[in-house]
């Protein structure tokens, strides 16, 4: 089951009503009671290859919920990454299998070192516009995400805890 979520084989055709995209930073969750999305952003990708979007997610719900699957109608895949630093001070990435947004739980993912990684971008991206998500939780039901596209380097750096190091050493 691990490998089954990544590219969210879940497409009924698109038989929910998400036709309100906009271009603004409206979230709406479509059907997803208990699930909101507070914040979703994505850095402006230097290519069409890769984007790593950032999200904020809220649980107002009494029990823990799980994602299991997640896809973009604008790329190839979306999958969920950690970041993480190796011993000896290189940048991972790990695919994250198995996500849970325990009850009255908030999650940010910039705090949590955690992305959306979207591989194969459909179109190219400027600031303003969004790239959408649909996010499947296995008790809330599927939630869609309209991600704004921001300036390159403002997604990635609003970890309340990072310090800027100019000189590494
Ligand atoms: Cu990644």
């Amino acid at each position: 089951m691990a490998g089954s979520w990544l590219f969210g084989c879940t497409d009924d055709g698109g038989g929910h009503d998400a036709n309100n995209a906009g271009t603004g930073s409206t979230l709406e969750a479509v059907d997803a009671p208990g699930v909101m999305v507070l914040d979703a952003r994505v850095d402006e990708p230097a290519s069409e290859d890769l984007a790593a979007v950032r999200l904020e997610l809220q649980n107002t719900t009494d029990h823990d919920d799980r994602l299991v699957a997640i896809s973009s109608p604008d790329a190839d895949s979306a999958a969920v990454h950690r970041s993480d630093i190796d011993p000896d001070g290189r940048a991972t990435m790990t695919p994250v299998t198995d996500l849970v947004l325990p009850a009255h739980s908030r999650l940010d993912f910039a705090a949590e070192g955690f992305h959306v990684m979207v591989e194969g971008l459909h179109r190219t991206v400027q600031p303003g516009d969004t790239i959408t998500l649909f996010l499947e939780f296995d008790q809330a039901g599927q939630l869609r995400v309209d991600a704004t596209v921001t300036e390159a380097g403002t997604a990635l750096t609003h970890d309340d805890d990072h310090d800027h190091r100019e000189d590494p050493n």
